[in-house]
């Protein structure tokens, strides 16, 4: 783990492969960890202060593991030579190679993702992830199947063979018997804890076609909304990818008596909701993208709500108004657009996604949607818009996250 002594010209090859070895494992380490945690989404809601801080130490760590790498690169045909025999050693260094590349190359497009359309960040972090998914299991697997204490299994018992007999890698030896049997028991092992979250992902990506999800989404609220003609196929219903749930708090849980919308501050009108007078109001169709500042996107969703527009000049503008100031229903979450912002006419009081209520998890039964900013400024189980005068910091803009949200416009 020492660099000063890694480049030291008196270290031979071999020394300086090993010492290069141990300081990229405790590298990999961290990443592992910091990656999860930003990757875990219950994380959230423990350290919502430290995730930028986290994220820009993750990035660090990328980069502190390029620089050992860059000096390997041109010394990796010497190494491979050394290798000519063991073709093992050789694909191992292919695949862990092939892995390094695509997490360096992904991690630096979601780094600048900025700078790139949306579906660049999409891809990145879909390598960045199957990557992960890759080399994770296989970097523990490959620590602890090299680790002493588990090689000592098999020499041990090596020695008590005759030195004369050649040693037969064979399954039917009982030393390499039991090393296959303790290397598939710490494969299945790795497998099954990585599992849950890894289909979880996966299941991200599969097509929702053939879902059987009631109109009804999961809040008790009656009556039901007549869903727009619009808001099923052809026009709308095909939303392409699938949402990550993201909250900061429970899941907020609603019914009639529960349930509420108010519109106050600088109005000439104040108004309170109750859900049977909201699903009276005349709703729009549109069909918007859904980008989050992590890198993934959701495309061609079908949003059936109220125009936000609609809704503040139904309640009448005062003129000393200069923001919007959204509240969500977890009594957490803000977040807060210029008035002049909030005027565009995709962002919306949504209540139908693809035809159908939208679920608990995904903000139901009413959230906000600002389709051209990251969804950061989209708050879930939205209850109160308040307009006010002064500039107001939102939830994770007040955590490092920029005020300037535009997905395209800087
Ligand atoms: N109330 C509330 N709204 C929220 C959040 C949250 O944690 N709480 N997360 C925001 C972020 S960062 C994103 S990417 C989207 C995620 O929406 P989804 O959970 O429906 O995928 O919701 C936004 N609105
Ligand atoms: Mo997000």
């Amino acid at each position: 783990m020492n660099y000063r002594l890694f480049f030291q010209k008196k270290l031979n090859f071999g020394k300086r492969l090993i010492r290069l070895h141990h300081s990229n494992a405790i590298l990999f380490l961290l990443l592992s960890v910091t990656g999860f945690i930003l990757f875990s989404s219950s994380f959230r809601s423990i350290f919502p202060s430290v995730r930028v801080w986290i994220r820009d130490l993750h990035i660090w760590i990328g980069v502190i593991l390029c620089l050992p790498l860059m000096f390997y690169l041109p010394k990796m045909n010497k190494h491979l030579k050394t290798l000519q025999k063991k073709e093992n050693n050789r694909r191992n260094l292919y695949l862990i190679f092939t892995i390094l590349i695509l997490l360096i190359a992904s991690g630096f497009l979601l780094t600048f993702h900025r700078q790139f359309p949306p579906y660049i960040s999409s891809w990145s972090l879909f390598v960045h992830d199957i990557a992960t998914w890759i080399g994770a299991p296989y970097a523990i697997y490959h620590s602890i199947t090299r680790s002493k204490w588990f090689n000592r299994f098999g020499k041990e018992k090596q020695s008590e063979k005759s030195l004369q007999e050649p040693i037969i890698i064979d399954d039917r030896n009982p030393i390499y018997k039991r090393r296959t049997f303790l290397k598939v028991l710490s494969g299945s092992l790795i497998a099954i804890t990585f599992l849950p979250t890894f289909t979880k992902w996966i299941r991200s990506y599969l097509p929702t076609i053939g879902e059987t999800e009631a109109l009804t989404g999961d809040n008790q609220l009656k009556p039901l909304p007549e869903p727009n003609p619009n808001s099923s196929p052809p026009i709308g219903g095909g939303r392409k990818g699938d949402f990550r749930y993201y909250t900061v708090t429970e899941v907020p849980k609603f019914t009639n008596e529960n349930w509420n919308l108010t519109i106050d501050g600088l109005v000439e009108q104040k108004k309170h909701y109750n859900w049977s007078e909201f699903v009276q109001l005349q709703r729009d169709v549109q069909v918007s993208d859904f980008h989050c500042v992590t890198g993934w996107s959701v495309y061609d969703i079908t949003w059936e709500g109220i125009p936000l527009k609609k809704l503040l000049e139904n309640s009448g503008i005062k003129k000393e108004a200069k923001f919007v100031k959204f509240y969500s229903a977890d009594g957490v979450y803000t977040d807060t657009l210029s008035l002049k912002q909030a005027m565009e006419k995709d962002i919306m009081v949504a209540m139908l996604l693809d035809g159908k209520l939208i679920n608990q998890q995904n903000g139901g039964p009413v959230r906000l949607i600002v389709p051209k900013m990251y969804a950061y400024k989209s708050v879930k189980w939205l209850n109160r818009i308040e307009l006010i005068r002064d500039k107001h910091i939102g939830y994770w803009e007040e955590r490092g996250y920029s005020e300037n949200a535009w997905v395209e416009k800087t």
